[in-house]
């Protein structure tokens, strides 16, 4: 894993997408997952921030290749004061985070993300 870490660091300082495969061979694990999380942010779109309300919003979120990418970002995210649930889509490089609003925010959010090592950027 710290091989490929570089690696993706790389890419990802080039710009480029990783068109790599994962050798933990977890890719594939999870497709349904992914896809239900798709719905469920599809849902979710239309929430409004307003403070102390809870809100979903939904997050750009380059550099996951596998599970443990998506573990490492959700594990991250959640650690953020305000965070009720986070929901990442692998296929789509997404995610779809639950927060109330005032207590965390999309800056909050995105600085978790990249501090798990990944790029996050705010969709809606
Ligand atoms: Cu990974």
């Amino acid at each position: 894993m710290k091989g490929i870490g570089i690696l993706t660091a790389a890419l990802l300082a080039l710009g480029a997408e990783p068109a790599i495969a994962h050798e933990d061979g977890a890719m594939q694990a999870k497709p349904e997952a992914a896809k239900a999380g798709a719905l469920a942010k599809a849902k979710s779109a239309a929430a409004k921030p307003a403070t102390g309300k809870v809100v979903t919003k939904d997050f750009e979120i380059a550099g996951m290749m596998c599970t443990s990418c998506v573990e490492k970002v959700t594990a991250g995210v959640k650690k953020v004061k305000g965070v009720q649930s986070v929901k990442v889509d692998l296929e789509a490089g997404k995610g779809s985070i639950t927060y109330t609003e005032g207590v965390a925010n999309p800056d909050k959010l995105i600085k978790a993300i990249e501090k798990a090592g990944y790029k996050g950027k705010a969709t809606t």
